[in-house]
C-alpha cells in the first residue's frame, strides 16, 4: 500500500492495479469485489466502459479509424479495425485524461499505429492519418451511402463507382435494387438518419407494454441496444420480449404486429422464425450457432412513430405509473391525432394465409421442470383459447410499390419512420439474450471471447455452454450470467465499450 501511495499520481500505478486485481479475481474467483475492480484489465467486458469518459478526444479518433477500416472492407481491414476499437475501448476505461502515451505501457491493446495517433494528437492537437479521413471525399461517401438502411460497404462502393456523389444522385438513378430495405431506405432516408430520440423509444416502449399486457399479460418486455446502456439517441430501438411460461412466448411477436398493424404503425418489415435448437450450444462448427448472429424470432423492420411522441408527456413515463398509459395502441390517437380509424385493414386484407409471414415459431425449450411444464401447458392451452386473431396477416404498406413507397415518404405526414428490431426469446434463454441485445457489440465479442479463451465456455445470446463437461448453464437474472462467468457483474451502463 505504501508503493501504491508513492505511486499514485505517477504513469506506473494502473499497471500496478491491473495485476493486483488479477490477483484477487484468481484467488476467490467467484466472489469478486466489484467495488475496488481496477479499471485496467486486459479485458474490457472486466474493466466496463461508460458513455462518458474523460478521452474523447482520441476514442473518437479511434473509431473513426475504426470506422474507415471497415468501410474499406478488404482481407486485412477486420483485424484493424478491431485493433482500433480496442484501443478506444482502453482509453475509455481509463480513470484519468491521457497526458503522456508513456501512461500506456503494459497495456496489451495499444499497439505502435494506435500510440503513434495517440502522440501526434497530443504533440500537434490531431493526427494526420485521422484528419486525412475526416477531410476524405471518399470517406464521406462511403459513411453516407452506408447510412441507407440495407446498404453495406460493397454496394456504397458500386455506387461510388458509377459516378454518384449524394442521395439525390442514387435517388435518381430510379429503380436500382430488389432488396426492399434499399427503396424504403432511400425513400425514408432523411427519416433514418435522424436519431432517435430516448423520448421516442419511451413513447413506443410504452405502447407495446400496454399491447403486450393485453395480448398476454404476463410478458416481459424490454429496451435494449444504446437506449438500456444509457444513451439518449440511436439508430434503432431494440425490444426484447419474453414470457416466464416456457413456450408461451411463440405466439406474442404475430399478435404483437397485428395490434400494431391495426393502428397503422407498421410500414415495412420482415419475420424470421426461431430457429434454434439445443445441439446448437455445442456445436462449435459454422454450420452452429456463429456467435454474432442469434437464432430468436424477431421482427426487424421500419414503423411510423407519430411526431407526438417526441413531446407527449404522457407518452414518456414508461417506468413508473400504470396510470399514465394508453389503454391501447388505438387510444394513441387522442394523444397523436394520426390513427385514422378507417385506415385499419379492412378484413380481407388481414386474413390472408398465402404466405407464411406471420406464422408463430416452433417452440424450443432447454432445461424446464416439470412443474413449469405443467403449468406452461395450462397457461399456453388458456392464452390458446383467447387467442382469436389470425395467424397469418398482411400489412397496409407491405406491397407497396417503389413509386408508392416514395410518394408516401414525400406525403404530408405527421409521423416519422423509424427502424424497429422486436426480438422474442424463450425465458430459459431470456438472460441470455438480454446481455447480448444489450451490448455493446464491441462488449459482446469481448466477453464472448473472454469466455472461450478464460474459461473454455461458449457464450451466445442463447446461452452458455460448458464445453468440456457438455452441459448449458442457465441463468435466471444477467447477474447469474455474469457470476458464471467468473465477472463482476456490470451494470447495462458501465457496458459501453
Ligand atoms: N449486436 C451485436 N452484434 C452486432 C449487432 C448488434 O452484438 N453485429 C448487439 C449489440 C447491441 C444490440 O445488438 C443492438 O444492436 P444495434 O441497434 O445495432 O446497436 P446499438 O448499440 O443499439 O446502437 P444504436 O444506439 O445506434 O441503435
Ligand atoms: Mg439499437
Amino acid at each position: 500500500s505504501w508503493l501504491v501511495e508513492c505511486l499514485k499520481h505517477s504513469k506506473v500505478l494502473p499497471v500496478l492495479e491491473c495485476h493486483r486485481i488479477k490477483k484477487v479475481e484468481k484467488k476467490d474467483a467467484y466472489h469478486v469485489d466489484t467495488s475496488n475492480v481496477s479499471e485496467v484489465s486486459d479485458w474490457a467486458c472486466k474493466r466496463g466502459a461508460t458513455l462518458t469518459h474523460c478521452n474523447e478526444k482520441f476514442t473518437e479518433a479511434l473509431e473513426l479509424l475504426q470506422n474507415h477500416a471497415e468501410l474499406r472492407n478488404e482481407a486485412s481491414d477486420y483485424s484493424r479495425a478491431l485493433a482500433f476499437r480496442r484501443a478506444s475501448c482502453v482509453l475509455k476505461s481509463l480513470p484519468f485524461a491521457l497526458t503522456d502515451v508513456q501512461q500506456l505501457i503494459g497495456y496489451k491493446d495499444i499497439g505502435e499505429h494506435v500510440r503513434k495517433v495517440l502522440a501526434d494528437i497530443l504533440d500537434y492537437g490531431s493526427s494526420p492519418e485521422v484528419e486525412e479521413i475526416r477531410n476524405s471525399e471518399w470517406f464521406h461517401k462511403m459513411k453516407l451511402f452506408t447510412n441507407v438502411f440495407g446498404v453495406g460497404p460493397a454496394i456504397a462502393k458500386s455506387w461510388i463507382d458509377k459516378g454518384w456523389q449524394s442521395i439525390a444522385d442514387v435517388r435518381l438513378a430510379g429503380s436500382i435494387s430488389k432488396d426492399w430495405r434499399i427503396s424504403w431506405g432511400l425513400a425514408f432516408y432523411e427519416d433514418l438518419l435522424t436519431p432517435v430520440t430516448v423520448q421516442e423509444a419511451e413513447a413506443f416502449e410504452t405502447l407495446i407494454r400496454t399491447e403486450m399486457k393485453k395480448i398476454s399479460p404476463l410478458s416481459i418486455v424490454t429496451v435494449t441496444g444504446g437506449f438500456r446502456r444509457g444513451k439518449s439517441n440511436g439508430h434503432d430501438i431494440d425490444i426484447l420480449m419474453t414470457h416466464p411460461d416456457e413456450g408461451a412466448e411463440s405466439n406474442i411477436l404475430s399478435k404483437l404486429m397485428g395490434a400494431l398493424n391495426k393502428c397503422d404503425l407498421v410500414l415495412k418489415g420482415y419475420f424470421t422464425k426461431n430457429t434454434f435448437s439445443s445441439e446448437m450450444l455445442s456445436d462449435d462448427s459454422k454450420k452452429g450457432l456463429r456467435s454474432h448472429f442469434d437464432h430468436f424470432e424477431k421482427w426487424i423492420g421500419i414503423c411510423k412513430f407519430p411526431k407526438s411522441f417526441q413531446t407527449d408527456r404522457k407518452l414518456q413515463s414508461v417506468r413508473d405509473s400504470s396510470t399514465t398509459l394508453p389503454e391501447s395502441a388505438q387510444q394513441l390517437s387522442h394523444y397523436s391525432g394520426t390513427i385514422q380509424h378507417q385506415d385499419v385493414l379492412p378484413s380481407e386484407h388481414v386474413n390472408i394465409s398465402a404466405d407464411n409471414t406471420m406464422s408463430p415459431c416452433s417452440k424450443h425449450t432447454f432445461k424446464t421442470d416439470d412443474k413449469q411444464k405443467s403449468l406452461t401447458l395450462k397457461r399456453e392451452r388458456t392464452e390458446m383459447l383467447e387467442d382469436s386473431s389470425p395467424k397469418s396477416k398482411r400489412f397496409k404498406y407491405e406491397d407497396l410499390s417503389e413509386k408508392e413507397v416514395i410518394s408516401l415518404a414525400n406525403s404530408d405526414r405527421n409521423w416519422t419512420a423509424r427502424r424497429v428490431d422486436l426480438i422474442v426469446s424463450p425465458y430459459s434463454q431470456y438472460y441470455y439474450a438480454l446481455v447480448g441485445w444489450t451490448g455493446s457489440k464491441h462488449f459482446n465479442r469481448d466477453i464472448r471471447l473472454y469466455a472461450q479463451k478464460v474459461l473454455g465456455l461458449r457464450l451466445t445470446s442463447h446461452g452458455l455452454f460448458d464445453m468440456k463437461k457438455g452441459e448449458a448453464l442457465p441463468a435466471s437474472c444477467e447477474e447469474e450470467v455474469f457470476r458464471h462467468l467468473q465477472l463482476p457483474y456490470r451494470d447495462p451502463t458501465e457496458r459501453n465499450c
